[in-house]
């Protein structure tokens, strides 16, 4: 997980350990070098006098610039900011995390960098690290959302709460609606499923076979039915039996075809879902950010969930989604099993990120 922005990380502040370290041993011989001309002028002497007592001298030296190393602060200016945004800007962007994130991040780092002062003992990287650290936070709480605490609040006031699940092909809409059921079921809540992709081949016996291994009614019509209608009866299915949650499937469709966006806005005036969530694979880096974007504009979210987040190198998807989108991620898919789900934790990603950096 996350791989290979974990390795560019690591890189980028072994860099900058590197560079800190030429830096000061530059500035020790610089000052080394300084001191004894200021002695030698003050006393007014001739500099071959001064090179006999180097000796004895320097030892004194090397102890007052060990001293000055710890106790002295120097500023951050612009011009080291600049330096260390170059190269992280580039990380950022080759990892995945969208153009207008990376420029919030870029701008945030260097408001909280520019004249800050360090002391020459604190590593400037532990500093930049810890700094971007709290930004990526920052900007992964912008849409916070709590699922657990919004069905138990939203089940008081009515019954069944009809959750759907959109998204392009094959991005694990099917096997996240499974892995909610079960969750949800693991919590004590009952569940119906709604086979509503009525499109692909095999869609709805996929759907039935979760179902039956996970112990949940599925309601289905025929293949080619109107996904708004097997929708609508696995409400009356869930009223008639006093089950809390519908969690409806959805055919898998491109963000670009608009009759297919029109008849899921058909399902929505229809089966008015409490929830609309955007399911897509953090694989697909900015084409996951983008189409999120464009299902929101088009028929609205509430939120995301973001599968594969095992088998993506980058990260850059999930650091995304939310603040491009204005809407939370709820969930991550871990894996193929039905408890590879993680509720969604800036903390948690940020640790999986930054962990052993
Ligand atoms: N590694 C990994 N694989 C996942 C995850 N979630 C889903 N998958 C796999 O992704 C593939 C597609 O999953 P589906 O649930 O069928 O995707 P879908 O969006 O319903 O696909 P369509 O119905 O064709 O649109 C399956 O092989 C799943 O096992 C995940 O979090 N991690
Ligand atoms: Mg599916």
């Amino acid at each position: 997980m996350f791989k290979f922005l974990k390795e560019k990380l690591s890189a980028f502040k072994k860099k900058l350990d590197r560079k800190a370290e030429e830096e000061v041993k530059a500035e020790v011989k610089e000052k080394d070098v300084k001191v004894e001309v200021k002695e030698d002028t003050s006393k007014g002497k001739p500099s071959v006098e001064v090179d006999k007592k180097e000796k004895p001298k320097k030892v004194g030296l090397v102890s007052k610039i060990k001293t000055l190393i710890v106790e002295r602060e120097v500023l951050i200016d612009e011009k080291k900011v600049e330096e260390i945004l170059e190269d992280l800007e580039i990380i950022l962007l080759e990892s995945d995390v969208a153009f207008e994130v990376v420029e919030e991040i870029s701008a945030k780092l260097k408001e909280r960098l520019v004249g800050r002062k360090k002391k020459i003992g604190e590593k400037l990287s532990d500093i930049v690290i810890n700094e971007l650290k709290l930004i990526i936070q920052e900007i992964l709480d912008v849409n916070r959302f709590d699922f657990d605490e919004f069905v138990e609040r939203r089940l008081k006031e009515k019954r069944p709460l009809n959750i759907i699940f959109v998204g392009v092909n094959g991005t694990g809409k099917t096997t996240t609606i499974a892995k909610i059921a079960k969750r949800l079921m693991d919590y004590g809540y009952s569940v119906v499923l709604a086979a509503g992709d009525t499109f692909r081949a095999g869609a709805i016996e996929q759907l039935e076979e979760h179902g039956q291994r996970l112990g949940v009614k599925v309601i289905k019509h025929k293949p080619g039915a109107d996904p708004a209608a097997v929708i609508y009866d696995a409400i009356k299915h869930a009223e008639s039996k006093g089950i809390d949650v519908v969690l409806a499937d959805t055919a898998g469709r491109m963000h670009t075809k608009k009759n297919l966006i029109d008849q899921l806005s058909k399902i929505k005036r229809v089966t008015k879902p409490d929830l609309t969530i955007f399911v897509d694979e953090s694989i697909a880096g900015n084409d996951a950010v983008e189409r999120a974007r464009m299902f929101n504009e088009a028929v609205g979210i509430d939120g995301s969930i973001l599968t594969k987040i095992d088998a993506d190198p980058k990260g850059g998807t999930a650091i995304s989604i939310s603040y491009v989108t204005g809407r939370p991620v709820l969930f991550l898919g871990t894996g193929q099993g039905y408890d590879d789900l993680v509720k969604f934790d800036s903390k948690w990603l940020i640790e999986r990120i930054f962990g052993d950096i």
